[in-house]
This record gives structure tokens, C-alpha cells and sequence, in this order.
């Protein structure tokens, strides 16, 4: 499962987001939480929605994303003269996850001070940065040291390999100090399956989300996107007209939420996939690359093991063809219509296509 994390300093607004997307209702402001909340965000689609009202299934089940919302006291560390660093656990926490979703500061509020008395939302973003890189740094520093130590003792053979990982950690720690991170390192593809199992913290895949005054929302540009988590949490208890006149009162557009959720999904490059017919229609996500086998184990782990081939159509063919023929005779018709095909073990499963898993167990 896909797991996001929240993070961002104190009282940037990551409960209030968190509950605007999980609708946890947790308590907001000034009761720092000390352990993370840990919620489930289903991501809306409208492709589900179309091929529900063709299939009229007993369930529908969207995709969903593992969302955590951590405690912002942890990044307080180059804040406001605070020096403690994020703790072990806090770092052990944030390298289990696949994207990190940085809220910051951006509304204007008296009465909710930031941690550092000013509102700056460059200079957070930097901070925040800085923190991420620091944590990448001292890992680094301390794998050279024990390399170091390891290789006195080795012999040339093994000598290698280690001499060829400090040149590659070395290479990452100046790519760093220069300001850049382990996303966009200029190493090669078999180097970056070398330092996966460091799970460095710059190498995930961050969105950045202005956290700004509910009157203030503009269209955000590509990894960084603008919303007010207060006024799309309060929206989530209003029916869809209210919500809708409310937002055309303010001026704000909707699905910022959905927004944000899309541009998670691109950053990681996650693909959508269905699977249809009368008992549920239900999305699901693979990785880039990930082949029919793979979206098969998503299913359950026999599907995979025991997968022998898969029927593909493209969601939007299935629904002009179920618009012909009904929903019973939708795939068959696909397959009359040249729109479906069967695909083996190598096919790359692509963003919107409709799996039918053959398989033997
Ligand atoms: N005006 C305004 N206030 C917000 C917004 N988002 C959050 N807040 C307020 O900021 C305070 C801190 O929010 P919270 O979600 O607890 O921040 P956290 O410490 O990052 O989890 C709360 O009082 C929220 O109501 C927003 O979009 N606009
Ligand atoms: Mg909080």
C-alpha cells in the first residue's frame, strides 16, 4: 500500500489538511499530538464513478493512500533557536513512506502563532529542506565511517566494492552540500538500486502544499499547490450545493483536495487500474512500470501466483461498448470490437485499464 506522510512545522494546518482528507475529525491548533494519527484516504476518480453507474455494483471501492500526520514539534529543530534535531524514531518513521506531502504556513493569524513568530513560507520550505537534507548528510557520514573501519581488514577482492560505494556516497554527499537532493542525484539507475535500502529522506518524492487564507486560493503550479486545509475540512460537513455555493461566494474553486491527491499520485507515478462487474467495481494502483502480474498480486497474492493471462480494455471502450450492449455484455462486446486483448506476463499495465486476471492456482 502507498503510504504519504504529512509533514510540516507546528500549527502549519497538517491535522486540519489530514482530517480535510481522511475526515478523522482529530483535534486541531494548539493540542500537540506527540504520536502520529494514521488514517486512509480514498482517492476520488471519476473514471470509478462512470464505470459504477454503467455496472450499478453491489460495492465500489476506490483506490486508497496510507496517510500519517505527523507531530510538528519533531521539525521544530532550526526554528526559533530550538536546536534539537528530529528525533531516530521520527526519522525511522519518515523513511518508511513513499511521498511526503510538506504543509507550510501560508495564512495570516494572529491568534495562531507560528513556531518562529513570522510568516515565511520560502524561508519554511527551506528550513524544512535543510532538516531533510541534514538527516541524509549524518546517515551518509556514518556509513563512510564504518567503511572506513570495515575496510582495514579487507582484502583487495572485497576491497572493491566498498571503495566503489564510498565513491557513490561521496558523490551524494557533495551533490547534497550543494544544495541538491537525492531525488534529482545525477547517478545512474543501477546506483540508485544501490542506495535504495537507505531509505534517504530527499529521495522521496515531496508535494509542497501553501497552506493560505481561505480567501486567498490560486491555481498552484506542478509540485506545489495551494489550499486552505481550514475551509476544506469545514466543507466536507457541507452538502454538495452548500459546498458549491459557498465556494463561488469565496471565490474558490473546488477540488483542491482532489488536486492535491492527483499530483501525489503523478509525483510517484502511480497508474490507476479497474477491475469491474456486479458484485464491485474497484480502483487500484500499481507503479509505473509494474506488469500485469504485478496488478494481479494487488488482488490477492494467488492471482499472481497462479497468473496465466489478463484480458485489457481501456476503461473509456468498456463504456461506450456497455452503453451499447449493457453492462452484462460490455466485455464481450469489447473483444467483438477489437478494443480488448489478452496480455501475458510482460505487459506493463497502463493508467486507466480494465483487468480481467486469468489465473490457476
Ligand atoms: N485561517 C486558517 N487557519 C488554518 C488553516 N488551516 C489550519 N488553520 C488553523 O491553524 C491551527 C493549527 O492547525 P493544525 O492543523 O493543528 O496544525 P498542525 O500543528 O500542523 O497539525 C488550527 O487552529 C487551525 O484551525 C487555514 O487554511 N486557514
Ligand atoms: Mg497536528
Amino acid at each position: 500500500m502507498t503510504a504519504i506522510g504529512l509533514i510540516g512545522f507546528e500549527r502549519s494546518g497538517k491535522t486540519t489538511l489530514f482530517n480535510a482528507l481522511t475526515g478523522a475529525g482529530r483535534a486541531t491548533g494548539f493540542t500537540t499530538h506527540v504520536d502520529p494519527h494514521e488514517g486512509v484516504v480514498p482517492a476520488a476518480d471519476a473514471r470509478l464513478v462512470k464505470l459504477s453507474t454503467l455496472y450499478q455494483p453491489r460495492k465500489t471501492t476506490p483506490a486508497v493512500l496510507n496517510l500519517t500526520d505527523f507531530p510538528g514539534a519533531g521539525f521544530a529543530g532550526a526554528l526559533g533557536g530550538r536546536s534539537e534535531p528530529p528525533s531516530t524514531k521520527l526519522l525511522g518513521q519518515l523513511s518508511q513512506l513513499d511521498a511526503l506531502i510538506h504543509v507550510v504556513r501560508a495564512f495570516d493569524n494572529d491568534a495562531i502563532p507560528h513556531p518562529a513568530e513570522r510568516i515565511d513560507p520560502d524561508g519554511d520550505i527551506e528550513t524544512m529542506q535543510l532538516e531533510l537534507t541534514f538527516a541524509d548528510l549524518a546517515l551518509i557520514e556514518k556509513r563512510l565511517q564504518r567503511l572506513a573501519e570495515e575496510t582495514k581488514s579487507m582484502k583487495a577482492a572485497e576491497r572493491v566494492a566498498a571503495d566503489r560505494e564510498v565513491d557513490l556516497l561521496r558523490r551524494l554527499q557533495a551533490h547534497l552540500g550543494d544544495g541538491g537532493t537525492l531525488l534529482d542525484a545525477p547517478i545512474s539507475e543501477p546506483e540508485r538500486a544501490d542506495i535504495r535500502h537507505y531509505r534517504f529522506l530527499t529521495e522521496r518524492p515531496m508535494l509542497t502544499v501553501f497552506n493560505v487564507d481561505e480567501d486567498a486560493v490560486t491555481d498552484g503550479a506542478s509540485e506545489r499547490i495551494a489550499l486552505s486545509a481550514r475551509l476544506e475540512e469545514e466543507l466536507r460537513d457541507f452538502d454538495e450545493d452548500e459546498a458549491t455555493a459557498y465556494r463561488a461566494e469565496l471565490g474558490v474553486g473546488a477540488g483542491a483536495v482532489e488536486m492535491a491527491l492527483q499530483e501525489t499520485f503523478r509525483l510517484l507515478g502511480l497508474r490507476t487500474f479497474f477491475t469491474v462487474g456486479p458484485d464491485e467495481c474497484r480502483a487500484w494502483t500499481v507503479r509505473g512500470g509494474d506488469t500485469a502480474p504485478q496488478a494481479a498480486g494487488k488482488i490477492h497474492t494467488d492471482l499472481e501466483r497462479g497468473f496465466i493471462r489478463a484480458e485489457v480494455v481501456r476503461w473509456d471502450d468498456l463504456l461506450v461498448c456497455g452503453a451499447a450492449v449493457g453492462a452484462s455484455g460490455a466485455e464481450a462486446e469489447a473483444r467483438k470490437r477489437a478494443l480488448s486483448r489478452t496480455e501475458g506476463k510482460d505487459y506493463e499495465v497502463q493508467d486507466g485499464d480494465v483487468l480481467h486476471i486469468l489465473f490457476n492456482v
